[in-house]
């Protein structure tokens, strides 16, 4: 096997290693990130506590096969329906402790708590 052979073959293992990497990473965005997941039985936030400084981001990333919402009226963010595979980001802009939960299974446990700093 002639050297440019083995550096051909050793360029196309470099691109196919790079396609696996990025055809198994979720889409990525900004700041926290927050994954909607099936887990014991139902549907959870994980991680389920973040911490963001304020006008920080956090992204949600749903990672299962079913809508999922996160949403807080008391600080201000609703991501609206996030279809699986989807991701939303939201903009922390009020200091605070906060409770937030899904839509449609915050009842069964889907919540998270976003602690927002007033400084990074
Ligand atoms: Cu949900």
């Amino acid at each position: 096997m002639s050297k440019s052979t083995r550096l051909a073959i050793a360029g196309a293992l470099v691109v196919a290693a790079f396609a696996a990497l990025f055809a198994v990473l979720p889409p990525s965005g900004p700041g926290i990130k927050v994954e909607m997941k099936r887990a014991g039985g139902t549907y959870r936030f994980r991680p389920a506590t973040v911490r963001v400084p304020l006008g920080g981001a956090v992204t949600f990333f749903n990672d299962s096969d079913v809508t999922h919402t996160a949403t807080c009226p008391a600080c201000g963010f609703d991501t609206s329906d996030v279809l699986p595979g989807k991701l939303e980001v939201i903009t922390l802009t009020k200091a605070g402790t906060f409770r937030f939960s899904c839509r449609y299974y915050g009842a069964d446990g889907m919540v998270g708590t976003v602690i927002v700093g007033r400084s990074s």
